[in-house]
């Protein structure tokens, strides 16, 4: 058993599995490498967990849920997931450093979002279970005395949290923080190429005495390795999932036979809209951080601008010079905007978009190629910003999900066309819509398909909102007291008087 959770073997980290407490190294000695999408420098050997491991994890996770965790008062619980956030913002600089090592993303990013959400996550979630009425129904009954009904809820049990790449330590404890404060145990896959954070994290519940098995990770791929074996596993209650809409249809099959819930944060083509009454800097800043913040890998972002014909000239102007206007480079370097993308083979998706673009005879406004980059940061996943227009709207560049530094945009007339572009797709998790017209503004947010929508504004978030896609962007709400629908079962409970 390793006791520290990056230990080094020679000069190259280890990354282990985090199960009942312990950092341990699956039995089979499997390994996978941890590169930095910056300049391919490896950063780490990861542990693959295997059958073993996860067996293991979702064993401790039982094993913590009808023990010592299952045994707290809420109000014991609760103060652990306060320590859990003071300790997080205690360890602030290590937790940024291997998260920005692993995703290449800007320091400043990172302080500002990723980390700060990551602590907040429990707060926030420990505050919300403790302010949670319950249901309770009078009902008359022939004998005339009565019964009364109340609900009360109950964890669901053991619950397997898969996390995507994209901010890794904020989607993850997004999910772990709402399972815990609820009284849940987890079991935690991360992506595969960002395992540092979840794997720290373990550290933090040591040093502040979560009791062991009550978080658990176990590190590898999906099909076929960490991620199947979990969603597979008959010990598991229910699945909670952010990533990419067909990883979703995969992991609804692998719980299908056993009729487990799931809930699903998936892919999106978001469209932004810009009436020509906007305030237009700030539209131009919003949608500026829509389209390229954290190299476009975030999935409220906007591959879709629509704007209104008397400013779209402008308005493309104006985003071009937003775009041609970030600094590319190491994230520790204060000038950096805009980081690589997550790896080689992302990147090599995103540049088959914009080869496709240029065949179907885009207007390529800026970018749409690789940047020159020098030293070893040649080694990296860069691509420049980019923008497009001229493309139809059936273009798999104006349909698919890129998850890269790029936007199409496309100019409308009136309000029911932008409205019938914006919806045009089998996505529906965010939009963002600038005008100073107020009635406008209720009107088309009522009215585009999406879970989330932004009036003169992008990515203000308030954590007890309900937050979660429509369509083919995903299956339920989390956040606040929704988060409680998911993470916890009611039971009711008749008492004839
Ligand atoms: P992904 O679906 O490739 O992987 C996500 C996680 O699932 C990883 O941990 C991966 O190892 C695991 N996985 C893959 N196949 C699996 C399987 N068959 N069984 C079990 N686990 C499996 O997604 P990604 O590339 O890491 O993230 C980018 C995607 O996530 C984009 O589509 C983006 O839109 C989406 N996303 C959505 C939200 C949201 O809130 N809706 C948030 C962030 C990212
Ligand atoms: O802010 C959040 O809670 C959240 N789930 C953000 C998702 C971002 C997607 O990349």
């Amino acid at each position: 058993m390793e006791k520290k959770s990056l230990s080094s073997a020679g000069q190259v980290a280890r990354i282990l599995n985090y199960i009942n407490g312990e950092f341990v190294a699956a039995g089979s000695g499997k390994t996978f490498e941890n590169r930095s999408p910056v300049d391919a420098r490896l950063l780490g050997l990861v542990s693959e967990a295997g059958e073993a491991e996860v067996d293991a994890a979702v064993k401790a996770a039982r094993a913590a849920l009808v023990g010592p965790w299952g045994a707290l008062e809420m109000a014991e619980r609760t103060e652990l997931l306060y320590a859990v956030a003071n300790e997080i913002n205690r360890r602030f600089d290590a937790f940024l450093q291997a998260e920005v090592a692993d995703t290449g993303k800007p320091v400043s990013l990172a302080k500002h979002i990723d980390i700060p959400r990551g602590a907040a996550n429990f707060k926030i979630f420990a505050d919300v279970v403790k302010n949670v009425p319950s249901e309770f129904f009078q009902m008359a009954t022939p004998d005339k005395k009565g019964a009364i009904n109340y609900a009360i809820r109950v964890p669901r049990g053991v619950i397997a949290v898969i996390a995507p790449w994209n901010l890794p330590l904020l989607l993850m404890t997004w999910k772990v923080g709402p399972a815990l404060a609820c009284g849940n145990t987890v079991v935690v896959k991360p992506s595969e190429e960002t395992p540092a954070t979840a794997t720290l994290l373990g550290e933090v519940m040591n040093a502040v005495g979560v009791p062991k098995g009550v978080y658990n990770v176990i590190h590898g791929f999906g099909p076929g390795s960490a991620g199947e074996l979990l969603t597979r596993h008959p010990g598991i209650d229910a699945v909670t999932f952010t990533g990419e809409t067909r990883t979703g249809a995969a992991i609804m099959k692998a719980v299908a036979d056993r009729v487990r819930p799931v809930s699903f944060e998936l892919g999106g083509k978001n469209a932004g809209v810009v009436f020509a009454d906007c305030d237009f800097d700030a539209a131009v800043e919003g949608m500026g951080r829509a389209v390229f913040a954290n190299c476009g890998q975030v999935c409220l972002g906007t591959e879709r601008v629509y704007v209104e014909r008397p400013i779209f000239d402008k308005f493309v102007a104006a985003l071009k010079a937003k775009a041609e206007g970030f600094k590319l480079g190491r994230p520790e370097d204060a000038a950096t905007g805009m980081g690589p993308l997550i790896s080689q083979e992302h990147r090599a998706k995103v540049l088959s978009y914009y080869e496709r673009a240029r065949k179907e005879g885009a207007s390529v406004v800026t970018g749409g190629g690789v940047p020159k980059m020098e030293g070893d940061l040649a080694n990296g996943c860069w691509v420049e910003p980019t923008i497009w227009t001229g493309l139809p709207e059936d273009s798999a560049v104006v349909r698919e999900e890129i998850f890269g530094p790029c936007c199409h945009v496309r100019p409308f007339d009136t309000e029911a066309e932008a409205v019938r572009l914006a919806n045009d797709t089998q996505y529906g998790l965010a939009t963002t819509i600038w005008t100073t017209n107020l009635a406008r503004a209720h009107r088309v947010a009522a009215q585009i398909e999406v879970g989330i929508s932004w009036v003169n504004c992008w990515f203000l978030r308030d954590l007890r909102t309900p937050f979660g896609g429509s369509k083919q962007s995903g299956i339920g709400r989390e956040g606040g007291v929704h988060s409680l629908e998911f993470y916890t079962e009611l039971r009711n409970v008749c008492v004839k008087l």
